[in-house]
């Protein structure tokens, strides 16, 4: 199948203490897509200056930084059809007042340095997350049985 693509998903420390995990999980669950790779963590401040690399010169970067640093992080690798770009119409847009209802961030937060979990915004990017946060032997080979009722 075309466009079977895997996408980087962290409910951040917000998301965590805020007891909706299990509502993001079975969002992507429900919607079809396969869940790949999942870990709860402490990340560290190297590890998300990484991650954020391209925000570096920001001027919200090191706040950035310290509130993903402050609580657990659920990192997962979500797969299928096209499972970046809606993964991210899933998940919101960046600027609340622009989130939809419906949307994760649209149903969850109000303010955007705490907007509950991170989604890749284009495969070259999932791809390069997904190698950050995973070693290769975490991302499970699996086919569910669901599959010939999700495709065609
Ligand atoms: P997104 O997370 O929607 O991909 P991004 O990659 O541009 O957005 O930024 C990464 C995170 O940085 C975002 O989730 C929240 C924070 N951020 C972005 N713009 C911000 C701003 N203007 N002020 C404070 N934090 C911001
Ligand atoms: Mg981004």
């Amino acid at each position: 199948m075309s466009n079977t693509e895997r996408t980087f998903i962290m409910i951040k420390p917000d998301g965590v203490h805020r007891g909706i995990v299990g509502e993001i999980i079975k969002r992507f669950e429900q919607k079809g897509y396969k869940l790949v790779a999942m870990k709860f963590m402490q990340a560290s401040v190297e590890h998300l200056e990484k991650h954020y690399a391209d925000l570096a010169k920001k001027p919200f970067f090191p706040g950035l930084v310290k509130y993903m640093a402050s609580g657990p992080v659920v990192a997962m690798v979500w797969e299928g059809l096209n499972a970046v770009k809606t993964g991210r119409v899933m998940l919101g847009e960046t600027n609340p007042a622009d989130s939809k209802p419906g949307t994760i961030r649209g149903d969850f937060y109000v303010q955007v340095g705490r907007n509950i979990c991170h989604g890749s915004d284009a495969v070259e990017s999932a791809e390069k997350e997904i190698a950050l946060w995973f070693k290769p032997e975490e991302l499970v080979n699996w086919t569910t049985v669901q599959a010939p009722w999700i495709y065609e």
